[in-house]
C-alpha cells in the first residue's frame, strides 16, 4: 500500500524518470500522476508555484520539487539501498558532478540538438569536452557510484537511453564510444539493469516526440 507518495511527472520526463528509478530502487510504491505540459494541472500549479514543473514528489501532502532535491529527500526518508556515497567528500563529488550534469553537459547537449546549421556545429566541441571530463570521471568504474547504481548514475542517466534517440532524430552521430570506452561501457550497464530499463520510456516514441521537436518550425 503506498504510504501517500505521489510523483507528479510526464511519460518522458528526464528529471521524472530520475525519481521513479530511485523509487523502484528503494522499492517504495507510490502513484505516478501523468501532466500534460500543455495544460498543467491546478494541483501541480498549487505544488510547484515557482518553477511548475515536473517533477513534484507528495509525500503525505507534502510537496517537494526539483528532481535532484527529490532524489535527496528519497534517499533521506528510506534507508534502504542508499544512493549517495556515505564519505561526506564522495558525497560532495557526487553533488558536484550531478551539478555539471544538468548546469553544463545536459545543455551542451540540448544546443547541439537544437542548434541549427553553422550554432550546431558550433555546439559539438563544448559537449564533447564535457563528455571527455565525465570519461575521465568514470574511469574503470562499473557505475559512477561503485558496483551499485547510485545518486550520480540517475542524474545522468538520460545519457544512456536518450543520447542515440537524439542523434537519430536530427540524423547525427554525436557519440564515437571509441573515444568514450569508459562512458559507453557505463551507459550499457545501465540501461542493461532491469530496473532501469523496465522504466524507460518506449524508443520509438521517444524518436518521435525529439523528431516532431526538432522540425523547422
Ligand atoms: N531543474 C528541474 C527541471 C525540470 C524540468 O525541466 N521539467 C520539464 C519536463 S522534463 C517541465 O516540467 N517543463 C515544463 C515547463 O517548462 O513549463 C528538475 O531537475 O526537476
Amino acid at each position: 500500500m503506498a504510504e501517500e507518495l505521489k510523483l507528479h511527472t510526464t511519460w518522458s520526463s528526464r528529471f521524472g524518470l530520475r525519481i521513479v528509478w530511485a523509487l523502484h530502487i528503494k522499492g517504495i510504491e507510490y502513484d505516478a500522476i501523468f501532466e500534460d505540459l500543455s495544460q498543467k494541472s491546478p494541483e501541480l500549479l498549487q505544488y510547484n508555484p515557482i518553477h511548475k514543473k515536473v517533477p513534484v514528489l507528495v509525500h503525505k501532502g507534502k510537496p517537494i520539487c526539483e528532481s535532484l532535491v527529490i532524489l535527496e529527500y528519497i534517499d533521506e526518508t528510506w534507508k534502504e539501498a542508499p544512493l549517495l556515497p556515505q564519505d561526506p567528500y564522495e558525497k560532495a563529488m557526487a553533488r558536484f558532478w550531478a551539478k555539471f550534469g544538468d548546469e553544463k553537459l545536459l545543455p551542451s547537449i540540448w544546443s547541439v540538438f537544437t542548434g541549427q546549421g553553422e550554432e550546431k556545429k558550433e555546439a559539438l566541441g563544448p559537449a564533447m569536452k564535457n563528455l571527455e571530463l565525465l570519461e575521465e570521471q568514470l574511469k574503470e568504474k562499473k557505475f559512477f557510484g561503485g558496483e551499485e547504481i547510485g545518486y550520480l548514475d540517475l542524474v545522468l542517466g538520460w545519457l544512456a537511453y536518450l543520447l542515440d534517440v537524439f542523434e537519430e532524430a536530427i540524423d547525427l552521430k554525436l557519440f564515437d564510444a571509441g573515444k568514450f570506452p569508459h562512458l559507453s561501457a557505463w551507459m550499457k550497464n545501465f540501461y542493461d539493469a532491469p530496473v532501469i530499463k523496465e522504466h524507460c520510456p518506449p524508443r520509438d516514441k521517444l524518436v518521435t516526440k525529439y523528431q516532431t521537436a526538432n522540425a523547422p518550425k
